[in-house]
Formats: structure tokens, C-alpha cells, sequence
């Protein structure tokens, strides 16, 4: 079949990690070769660059240094893992992808819309996302999560997860505006429930979009667009 490509988006602590997991799980038991990775990162590269951007060293350069060091990680993960994953016709589960950098280089960043979208057009190259799951809940769960996960509280929250919560409310209206912009590819999903019930929810968004994979015999939708 052919390979695809399933993004998934919201804010922080929303779940995105924890539902790849369950996500991959469920489709390896029905034999399909899934590859799971995240953004910033998931090449060597990008992994790299995932580590300046994180800790907050390129914060004093300013927000448009930063935009370009996501894109170029970005090119580096498209090229040397996810479109040689979708060639070989494999699944891929990324946690996070060009969503975050309309909305937290673009939206909250306050950069101008033509400049971040140059930057994803080359950055992309045209590996557009057949699916897209935003995971939706208040900011304010989502933070105490991420807080929450390491036993008890995080000493060193990151470069992001240490910004108001007003900027952490905006991010998610900006992704719930961006699923009704794009509804084909876009989906909302509740985060805010068990673990086990959103999972469900997301099988039911993925399962036939791989149906149509295996009966479709037209090339990927993101590398037509290339
Ligand atoms: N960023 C950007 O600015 N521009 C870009 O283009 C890109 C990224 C690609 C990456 O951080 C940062 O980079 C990110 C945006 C920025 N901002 N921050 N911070 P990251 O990779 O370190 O973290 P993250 O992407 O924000 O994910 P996360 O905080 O690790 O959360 P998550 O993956 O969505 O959640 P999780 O790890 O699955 O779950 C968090 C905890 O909640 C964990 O203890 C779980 O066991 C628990 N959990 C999960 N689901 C549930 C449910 N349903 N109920 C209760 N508890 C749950």
C-alpha cells in the first residue's frame, strides 16, 4: 500500500506522545509498518537542532531565527526520514509538524503569515499531511501534565511550557481556527478524557483513511503536490 502520513498537534502535555503510542500499537497488530517520530527532531539534524531551540539558546536571536532553525530541522526530517518512509510505503506518526509553526512561530509569534509560509513551503517540500489530529483541552490541563509527568513537578520547564497561560489559551484557539480552515485534513479530538476513549476516537479517523491507502492505487497526496 502506499505509505502515509498522520501529523498530530495541540498544546502542551495535550497527549500527542501518549497517543502515537497507542495509535502505533494498534496498527502494527494489524500489520501495518508504522514509523513513529516527532518535531523538532526525528533525523539526526534535526535532532541537533532540537536541543538549541529547546533549551532556549536561540531565543535572544529573535522569533524569525528561531521559525528558520524549525524549518531547516524540518527539511532534514522530511528528506532523511519521512519521505523515504512514505516511499517504502510505511506509516508515519509525527508529533508535531509545520501546524506548530503557524501557530507558535506564526500566531503567538507574531510573525508575518507570508513569511512563515515561505518558510514551510521549502521546508515541507511538499510532504503535506494526508491527516492531521488536534488534540483539544484547556491549556491549564495540559500544562499540569506536562508539569505532572516527571513525578511531581519538572525543575526546568522549556523554552515554551514556561510562557503565560493566556499565550498557552491563544495557541489553542489559533490550532481550533486552523482545523476550520483545513476540515478535510484537520481533526479535532477531545483531549480532555481518558486516555483509552480518545484512542478510539482517533482508530475511528485513521482506519479509513488507510482502507482508502490500500485500494487507492494514485501516488501520496503530499508528494503530488511537490
Ligand atoms: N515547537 C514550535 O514552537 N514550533 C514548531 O514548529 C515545532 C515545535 C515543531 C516541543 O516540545 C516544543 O517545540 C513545543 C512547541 C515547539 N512546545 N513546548 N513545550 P516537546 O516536544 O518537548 O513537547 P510537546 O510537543 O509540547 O509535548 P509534550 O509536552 O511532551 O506533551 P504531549 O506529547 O502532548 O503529551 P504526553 O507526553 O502524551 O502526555 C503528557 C502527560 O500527560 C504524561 O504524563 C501522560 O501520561 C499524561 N496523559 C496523557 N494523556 C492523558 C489523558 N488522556 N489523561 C490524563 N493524563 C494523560
Amino acid at each position: 500500500m502506499k505509505g502515509r502520513f498522520i501529523t498530530f498537534e495541540g498544546g502542551e502535555g495535550a497527549g500527542k506522545s501518549t497517543q502515537i503510542q497507542y495509535l502505533a500499537e494498534a496498527l502494527r497488530t494489524r500489520g501495518y509498518d508504522v514509523v513513529m517520530t516527532r518535531e523538532p527532531g526525528g533525523s539526526p539534524g534535526a535532532e541537533a537542532v532540537r536541543h538549541v531551540l529547546l533549551s532556549g539558546a536561540a531565543e535572544e536571536f529573535g522569533v524569525r531565527m528561531e521559525a528558520i532553525l524549525f524549518a531547516a530541522a524540518r527539511s532534514d526530517h522530511v528528506e532523511e526520514l519521512i519521505r523515504p518512509a512514505i516511499d517504502a510505503g510505511k506509516i508515519v506518526l509525527c508529533d508535531r509538524f509545520m501546524d506548530s509553526s503557524r501557530v507558535y512561530q506564526g500566531v503567538t509569534g507574531n510573525l508575518e503569515p507570508e513569511f512563515v509560509s515561505a518558510l514551510e513551503r521549502v521546508a515541507i517540500n511538499g510532504m503535506v499531511p494526508d491527516l492531521t489530529i488536534i488534540l483539544d483541552l484547556p491549556a491549564e490541563v495540559g500544562l499540569a501534565r506536562a508539569r505532572a509527568r516527571s513525578g511531581g513537578g519538572r525543575a526546568d520547564p522549556d523554552r515554551y511550557e514556561k510562557e503565560a497561560l493566556a499565550v498557552h489559551e491563544k495557541r489553542r484557539e489559533a490550532f481550533l481556527d486552523l482545523a476550520a480552515k483545513e476540515p478535510g485534513r484537520c481533526k479535532v479530538v477531545d483531549g480532555n478524557q481518558p486516555a483509552d476513549a480518545i484512542a478510539q476516537s482517533i482508530e475511528k479517523l485513521v482506519h479509513p483513511l488507510l482502507d482508502d491507502a490500500a485500494s487507492s492505487d494514485t501516488d501520496h497526496a503530499g508528494a503530488q503536490q511537490s
